[in-house]
């Protein structure tokens, strides 16, 4: 199989991590180096490849998972509830420029057998080590008794839903890599569904490891139906928000059974980890009164507005179990839902917020009785000296289950930039446990991301996750950081590009005032100059005064003749001042 390269550099290419025995093979980026100016070869460096093996949109990608799934004899086909299977299978792109026609397999759901639980959290309990578990382990470089044991303890997730074979398996949890999501989804007017698959590939291309499909609007089922076949990543959703669209956006027609069957009907196109904003309790909203801004999330202020409008408690918490029970047939994985989360500094860490997080913990735990897996969203808007306080509680009272939280924005004073505000929260609250970060984008608050917004928020938040995986002294977290920083001072430049980020972006930047070919290997940019590159002296320094353990041996030999020097002439501290009288 040929990869797209990742991000087309000239220093990529895709390759593979192997493990022989269980013939499972992980997509990784291999960066090639050149050697160093003594003529020592620089390894390539190897990084985990979130872009997948590259699809073409109207066949999706290859079930990569299919023989795992068949494998363990506990799922059966049906006939999906309430919709003719010709239906169910991805169908023509209707909107957009070109209208195109799904080429790619059609399939019919999978559910576990009656009675069974098919999630990886029931297999990793009963000690079973899944394929899935060993691909995570390959691609996290860490061992599989860890990836298995932590799933068996709730402390991560690997949202794999069994009709999205198409995904590689990833992990979400504390012990592992920070991970990032991006959201997409169109708004009913600016956006079709070509566009929104382009914008999952492109996510993932810059290292989305998980993606949101928000979609609102007409073709809902059939945006999402092209993602999924095209995902290497795992899909999130807010079933929610199609309940309302199903109801004409009246969320007092909301009923707990349109709720369940938008629910059955995500399960059965793969949807791997779902918002679910059950932890919105009737008792609970009028704690939101005095707030500043009152409950700015969308799922929250519309189970908010049912719940005030029969004056009855929410049906998500009241029909939990059945949820529970619905999930463990498919393996979908729980996101408790943050419907309360403070939307500005004022209101961060208030008695609104703590108050549905104690109920998200009961229901974290109500899921597990089920080997249902559970991630706990979090804020939000908290000034950056309460930030930790957040994630220290989650973990203490949700036993553990990873936190996926929303930045947060330490300062609500800078629209435009708030991908920046909530990076600073962000690395914060990942560096003290929270497992996975929701990135937000230079739009948020003003208007819907475009492509360009999309890869900002996405390296905006591959940042704050790398460095809190460094700051937690993640295992070889920091590698990539000194491969890097020896490519810059040794002048590698092409290396120094193609080991960041963003290549192109880095390379750009370099080319606008020094843009010829010897540049490349020249030793100085245009920052400081040929005379004034610090790391162009630091090197002179050592070519004229030896290598570093010549130059600590001479001054070791310096100062052993100083102190011989001392000692002979008496060994005081203060010599006499001639000036004054000699003291006794
Ligand atoms: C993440 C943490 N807290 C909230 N999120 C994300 O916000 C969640 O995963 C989903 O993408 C979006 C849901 O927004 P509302 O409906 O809570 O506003
Ligand atoms: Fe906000």
């Amino acid at each position: 199989m040929t990869h797209i390269s990742p991000l087309n550099y000239s220093t990529h290419s895709a390759d593979y991590l192997t493990d022989e025995a269980h013939r499972i093979k992980v997509p990784v980026t291999r960066i090639a180096q050149d050697d160093s100016p003594n003529g020592e070869p620089n390894e390539p460096f190897t990084v985990y490849r979130t872009t997948g093996p590259g699809s073409d949109p109207v066949r999706g990608l290859p079930a990569l998972r299919e023989e795992w799934i068949t494998a363990r004899e506990d799922v059966e086909t049906y006939q999906a509830r309430g919709r003719k299977l010709e239906d169910d299978g991805p169908k023509a792109l209707r909107r957009g420029s070109a209208s195109q026609e799904w080429q790619g397999a059609q399939r019919s759901p999978l559910r576990a057998k009656s009675g069974r639980r098919v999630t990886q959290m029931h297999y990793a309990r009963k000690g079973e080590t899944t394929p899935e578990m060993r691909f995570v382990a390959l691609r996290e470089g860490v061992d599989v008794e860890l990836v298995r044991s932590e799933v068996a303890a709730g402390r991560a997730i690997i949202p794999n839903n069994i009709n999205h074979p198409e995904s590689e398996p990833m992990i979400i949890g504390r012990a592992f890599s920070v991970k990032v999501n991006a959201n997409i989804g169109n708004s009913a007017v600016t956006s079709s569904i070509a566009e929104e698959v382009s914008k999952m590939q492109w996510a993932t291309q810059w290292g989305a490891d998980t993606v949101m499909d928000l979609s609102t609007g007409d073709d809902i089922h059939t945006t999402r139906e092209w993602i999924i076949r095209n995902s290497p990543v795992p899909i999130g959703t807010v079933p929610i928000y199609q309940a309302l669209e199903k109801v004409g956006g009246d969320h007092q027609a909301l009923t707990w059974e349109i709720f369940r069957d938008t629910v059955i009907e995500q399960c059965e196109q793969g949807v791997d980890y779902m918002t679910i904003h059950a932890g919105v309790l009737l008792r609970y909203v009028p704690l939101t009164a005095e707030r500043v801004t009152g409950i700015v999330s969308r799922g929250g202020s519309i189970m908010a507005g049912w719940c005030l409008g029969h004056h009855r408690e929410s049906f998500l918490y009241e029909h939990f179990d059945e949820l529970c029970e619905i999930f463990a047939q498919y393996d979908v994985a729980f996101s408790l839902g943050d419907g309360l989360r403070p939307g500005s500094l004022a209101d961060a860490n208030d008695e609104a917020q703590f108050a549905e997080l104690e109920t998200l913990a009961e229901l974290t735990q109500r899921a597990w009785e089920y080997d249902v897996q559970v991630m706990v969203e979090g804020p939000g808007h908290i000034p950056l000296h309460l930030v930790r306080e957040n994630v220290e509680k989650q973990q203490e009272l949700c036993h553990g289950a990873p936190f996926y939280t929303l930045g947060p924005l330490v300062t609500d004073i800078a629209p435009g930039y708030d991908h920046i505000t909530s990076a600073i929260g962000a690395t914060e609250i990942a560096r003290y446990g929270t497992a996975m970060l929701c990135y937000v984008t230079p739009k948020e608050h003003l208007g819907l991301p475009n492509r360009d917004d999309v890869k900002t928020g996405v390296i905006t938040y591959k940042i704050a996750a790398h460095a809190a995986d460094v700051a937690k002294g993640h295992p070889g977290a920091r590698d990539r950081d000194d491969a890097l920083s020896k490519a810059r001072f040794e002048f590698r430049w092409r290396d120094q590009f193609g080991l960041s980020l963003d290549p192109q972006t880095a390379e750009a930047f370099h080319d606008e005032t020094l843009p010829a070919e010897p540049a490349k290997t020249a030793h100085f940019c245009s920052m400081c100059g040929p005379k004034f590159c610090s790391m162009r002296i630091s090197q002179d320094i050592r070519n004229e005064f030896g290598d570093v353990d010549e130059q600590a041996r001479i001054a070791q030999e310096g100062m052993a003749a100083k102190s011989r020097e001392f000692r002979e002439a008496g060994a005081t501290v203060y010599l006499p001042d001639p000036a004054l009288p000699a003291r006794r």
